[in-house]
């Protein structure tokens, strides 16, 4: 199929799904100017995420980790959504069932005017105690004492989750729920390298959806999908939704 057999494919597929199910990753907040994870110049590529992004490493060095998300927490605040985020907010006005999964933590899918965001990672905008496990969105500022604690004396984190950490439960059962019973599901800017969110496209092409990537680059999934765009996420996911609907 050609490019543009793709795209139309695509288009025709998502004006007429039933449940639409989307799974995001940092790609789609590129053209944000968030940096992703693992490619050339990635976060990863400077950063050890053992000791940055684990439960192990932070409570080796609380105030290190913090000191690494507060210079996140800057720069997610400072972006602002992308046409890209715009188009998934009017997409879940304009298909009958519509399940949103991100595997990102900057809250900008919520900013562009979505509404049910299934967060599978968490989000940089909450903070969690340690031991109680209460949330807030009283983030640090710059030049508060690092690591805060909470009232009750315990660590504070970030409300995210790292690596070897399980996925809120109800996340991970929404998502796989709309794995199993959309008709369509799009995946976009994500390299399908971390599980379990990975693995949440191949589950919804086992049960018969029909699965559209688009990426600029290849990607774990490219061989397993039905349509892939090779394209960024701001400007092909706002030319989808105006074919889609046209
Ligand atoms: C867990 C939050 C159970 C923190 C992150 C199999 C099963 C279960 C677990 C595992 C398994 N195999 C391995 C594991 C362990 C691990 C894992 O997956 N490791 C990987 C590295 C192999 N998984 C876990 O630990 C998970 N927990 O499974 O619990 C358990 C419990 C105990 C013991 C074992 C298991 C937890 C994973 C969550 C980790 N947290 N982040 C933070 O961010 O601070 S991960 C991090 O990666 C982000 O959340 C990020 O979103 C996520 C995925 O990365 P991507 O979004 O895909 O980003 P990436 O850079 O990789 O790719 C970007 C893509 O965008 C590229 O393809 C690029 O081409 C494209 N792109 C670029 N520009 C654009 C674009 N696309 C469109 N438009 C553009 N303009």
């Amino acid at each position: 199929m050609t490019e543009q057999e793709q795209f139309d494919k695509a288009a025709e597929a998502i004006g007429r799904a039933k449940h639409l199910a989307v799974l995001t990753g940092a790609g789609i907040s590129r053209e944000s100017g968030i940096h992703t994870f693992r490619e050339k110049g990635g976060v990863w590529d400077t950063v050890d995420a053992e000791k940055m992004a684990t439960l192990e490493g932070f409570l080796a060095d609380p105030e290190k980790v913090w000191k690494w998300y507060m210079g996140r927490y800057e720069s997610v605040t400072a972006a602002r959504p992308n046409p890209g985020h715009t188009a998934m907010a009017e997409l879940e006005r304009r298909v009958p069932a519509f399940t949103l999964i991100t595997q990102n933590i900057d809250g900008l899918h919520q900013a562009a005017g979505s509404v049910n965001v299934v967060e599978l990672h968490g989000s940089i905008r909450r903070i969690r105690c340690l031991d109680e496990g209460t949330t807030s969105s009283e983030w640090p500022r710059p030049g508060d004492a690092l690591p805060p604690r909470c009232k009750c004396g315990a660590l504070l984190r970030p409300d995210v989750v790292w690596f070897g950490e399980s996925l809120p439960e109800r996340a991970i059962s929404d998502a796989f729920d709309a794995a199993g019973s959309c008709d369509v599901m799009l995946v976009v800017g994500t390299s399908a390298i971390v599980q379990p969110a990975g693995y949440i496209p191949i589950e919804a092409g086992q049960n018969g959806a029909f699965v559209i990537e688009v990426n600029p680059e290849e990607t774990a999934i490219t061989s397993l999908v039905h349509v892939s765009i090779f394209e960024n996420a701001g400007s092909a996911l706002p030319r989808l939704v105006e074919a889609a609907f046209k």
